[in-house]
């Protein structure tokens, strides 16, 4: 493809090594030739590419073959934007990377860390996150799933549902519930399950509007050592919730990538295509919608660059910009790419032109990794949290 334009990385929140590392990624994602007609063919092979060429160093900490010494978000957002200009599943298969090995990197022990993240880095391992449950998605405290103490170890039972590269996955961060006496959200410890775990099975595969691997997990008596427990009994929930703070800005990432995408396929196809004796780009309404698309692109990248930089600069908890930036862009991100398609017309439509893909591969966004409708939720909550600080 001929490349969107990228001014935006002129942006103050950015400096000149995240300019070189979007044009190196546009570079690199612009030359494979990865077919993805069976996603999970594919995903493994965007998987060990990325990680070949050294972009999977972004999704860990430096200790354990990572490029910074903890995840730079920056890093990661323009990974994101520029993979999924692309390719969709190249994108995916990055971003599972990190939000799979997130868990294990902020709070796993230190031998589970090399056995593990190196090779996330690398593209050997394949990582997942396992959260959500038939019962238990925006609600996420409410999960059922339950670990018990056995011998030296623990034993796991439950259902997670709508697992990213559940299938391909070597290993799963999971949440399960720990104590029944404590409140919902105080009762839950994180675990690493190797996927060759005993009584661990693919239950269901799931098929989406824009496929990618996708899985409801059975465990039923999965025993793993204690060494397999991410962070202190009961503190899963807020472990849980501090991977979500890093990776939900990266999503947001992912849809200005969309975006960006959608709009540089609607202004070649307005100066193309012939109209009323002129072309569609000479259209003052065309020029209307197309300009209120570049101002919601705009927007959605500043909220994104905006939470990205105070958390790679100013840190400490930035749980309520990720917030914002995900609900922002991602929403932002799905009107632009409708608008693309209704610009294009009849094209638009079409089974295999890039908007009718981008169209069907915006829509989850808004509701993985928190719903828009929690992230208005913590927004609220974080907003009334800073208020009251101040007063
Ligand atoms: N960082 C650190 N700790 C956090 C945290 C964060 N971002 N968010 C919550 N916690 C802690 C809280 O501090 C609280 O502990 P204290 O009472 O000691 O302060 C505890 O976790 C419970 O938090 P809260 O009361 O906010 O829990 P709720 O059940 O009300 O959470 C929402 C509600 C909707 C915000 C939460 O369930 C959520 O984010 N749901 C969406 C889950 C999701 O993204 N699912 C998709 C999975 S990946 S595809």
């Amino acid at each position: 493809m001929t490349t969107a334009p990228t001014t935006h990385l002129d942006w103050p929140f950015l400096d000149a090594s995240h300019r070189a590392l979007a044009e190196q990624a546009a570079r690199w994602v612009a030359t494979q030739a990865i077919d993805d007609t069976d996603p999970d063919t594919a995903c493994r092979a965007w998987v060990r590419a990325l990680g070949q060429a050294g972009f999977l160093r972004h999704a860990v900490p430096a200790p354990w073959g990572g490029a910074h010494a903890t995840i730079a978000s920056r890093d990661l957002c323009v990974l994101r934007e520029t993979l999924a200009a692309h390719h969709a599943l190249a994108d995916f298969a990055f971003a599972m990377q990190g939000l799979g090995a997130g868990a294990l990197a902020l709070a796993g022990d230190e031998a589970l860390k090399q056995a593990w993240l190196p090779k996330v880095a690398s593209g050997e391992a394949i990582a997942a996150f396992a959260l959500s449950e038939p019962n238990a998605g925006s609600d996420a405290a409410a999960l059922t799933m339950r670990a018990t103490r056995v011998g030296d170890g623990w034993r796991l039972d439950g259902e997670k549902m709508w697992i990213s590269n559940g299938g391909i996955a070597d290993f799963y961060c999971v949440f399960a519930r720990t104590d029944d006496a404590a409140a919902p959200a105080k009762g839950i410890t994180g675990f690493l399950v190797p996927a060759t775990t005993p009584g661990l099975r693919i239950a269901e595969r799931i098929d989406v509007i824009s496929p990618h691997p996708l899985a409801r997990l059975a465990f039923e008596g999965c025993v793993i050592p204690d060494a397999h427990r991410l962070g202190a009994p009961g503190e899963g929930f807020a472990l849980a919730m501090r991977t979500l703070d890093i990776f939900r800005v990266s999503v947001a990432a992912a849809a200005v990538g969309f975006a960006r995408r959608a709009l540089h396929e609607t202004l070649t196809h307005a100066d193309a295509r012939a109209m009323f004796g002129g072309t569609l780009s000479a259209q003052p309404l065309a020029q209307a919608i197309l300009g209120d698309m570049a101002t919601d692109l705009d927007a959605a990248a500043l909220l994104t660059y905006r939470a990205a930089w105070q958390r790679d600069v100013q840190g400490g908890r930035t749980t309520g910009v990720a917030a914002m930036a995900k609900l922002g862009a991602t929403e932002l991100a799905q009107t632009i790419i409708d608008r693309a398609v209704q610009l294009h017309g009849g094209e638009g439509v079409r089974v295999g032109r890039i908007v009718e893909r981008l169209y069907r591969d915006v829509r989850a966004l808004r509701i993985y990794e928190g719903a828009s409708e929690v992230q208005r939720l913590v927004i609220g909550r974080e907003t009334l949290r800073g208020a009251r600080e101040t007063r």
